[in-house]
């Protein structure tokens, strides 16, 4: 996948004021090309716990003289330079303040032309994918104070955890056809090719209707309502971006909010056809993906289908139809299952090699209201979190996680 630098934190002057403020200071015909300057370097990030190991090469744009350092558990770099006009760039890898080793860079460019110069330079971190990831899915559902099922109040939550902005319009929602709890041998069985899936959504749009700021959210609830009214162990999901209620299946009580828009339901294997319903144990896979150009919901429902067959209990073949998308649509995905019931997992090991999960143990009650969520890895310069994505959800989720909407949706 191709690597996004996202901002880890500046702080500290920017170039651009440094040299304006020492510019002013200067006598406009001081200096001299000769003339060498004490240059104190400082490379900052925030919740960083230890500066690892940071290389660092300081190019001179005219005359071409290049400076390598290294400079190891330390974020100072104290050196002389002549005056002259400069490229610093920085490559190398940092713990945070949570533990995580994570690749940084920065690329600058400053003027260096009094006799002592002090530069702050922000660290970037580098960062996998160039679309959005699956921040969080709350599909255990919660029980009521009564200790009834309460069945609505589900989602899934995606960020966008590039630079730029980005669109969601279009976006799929894949739900796996097979569980990590049960491995039948099933043939053909393509996992590396293709995701099989249960149930398929899309986002409405036709290519812009949907920005995203970088570090922002969307989220797409199963109901986007006030399910706090209803029953208060449940949240208010009405300021949801997307919905996908069953209105067909009267027993969930669920209704169309008229003012945010439907997912199109582009196949289920539920007995309504407008339903697709999260496991609550917590033992299914999801992906994200993109119709590439050329592609769309009917080409898909011609071309994908995927049928197989496995014996059964009984010693008999039985046959199964369902549809799958190729992995070179998906943008993320991860598994979920628990320790005692595990299996394997669904995705190919380049869109999730791990998997991640909610309950100790196969339906645990403890499960309910609780959450897989990414790990933090730090901040953007506007604030808002970068999340860890290496593909492997062993490492990049936090289990038994706290809902992040448990009070509401709040960006
Ligand atoms: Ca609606
Ligand atoms: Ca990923």
């Amino acid at each position: 996948m191709k690597k996004k630098l996202l901002l880890l934190g500046l702080v500290g002057l920017t170039i651009s004021s440094t040299i304006v403020s020492c510019a002013k200071d200067d006598d406009d015909f001081g200096f001299e090309q000769s003339q060498k300057s004490t240059v104190n370097l400082t490379f900052l990030g925030t919740e960083i716990s230890n500066y690892k190991s940071l290389e660092v090469e300081i190019l001179e744009n005219n005359t071409g003289s290049l400076v390598k350092k290294l400079v190891e558990n330390n974020n100072i770099l104290n050196l002389e330079l002549a005056y002259g006009s400069y490229k610093i760039t920085v490559n190398g890898s940092v713990v945070t303040a949570s533990g995580e080793t994570v690749d940084v860079a920065a690329t600058m460019t400053a003027d260096i032309k009094t006799a002592s110069s002090a530069l702050s330079i922000p660290l970037l971190v580098k960062q996998f994918g160039s679309d959005f990831i699956i921040e969080e899915v709350f599909y255990t559902g919660v029980k009521t104070p009564e200790g009834k099922n309460y069945n609505s109040s589900r989602y899934f939550k995606l960020v966008n955890n590039t630079d730029k902005i980005l669109y969601a319009d279009g976006l799929i929602i894949g739900q796996s056809e097979f569980l990590t709890s049960v491995n039948n041998n099933v043939t053909p069985y393509t996992p590396n090719e293709k995701f099989a899936i249960k149930g398929m959504m899309q986002l409405p749009g036709s290519g812009t209707n949907h920005p995203v700021n970088p570090g922002d959210f969307i989220v797409i609830a199963d109901n986007a309502v006030n399910h706090n009214a209803n029953t208060s162990t449940a949240f208010n999901l009405q300021n949801a971006d997307f919905e996908f209620p069953s209105i067909k299946n009267a027993t969930l009580a669920q209704v169309d909010n008229p003012s945010v828009p439907n997912v199109k339901i582009i196949y289920t294997s539920m007995a309504f056809d407008d339903m697709i319903y999260l496991h609550s144990s917590g033992v299914e896979s999801y992906v994200i993906a993109r119709f590439p150009t050329g592609e769309n919901a009917e080409n898909f429902l011609q071309n994908h289908k995927y049928t197989y067959s496995y014996t059964n209990a009984a010693g008999n073949i039985t046959n199964k139809s369902a549809y799958a998308i190729p992995n070179s649509w998906i943008v993320d995905g991860f598994n979920n299952s628990v320790v005692d019931k595990f299996q394997h997992i669904l995705t190919s090991t380049t869109i999730d090699s791990g998997w991640t999960g909610v309950g100790e143990f196969w339906n645990d009650p403890n499960r309910l209201g609780k959450s897989v969520r990414r790990k933090v890895l730090g901040k953007t310069n506007t604030g808002k979190n970068i999340y860890k994505d290496t593909n492997n959800s062993t490492e990049d989720f936090i289990k038994n996680a706290e809902p992040s909407l448990k009070n509401g949706i709040v960006h």
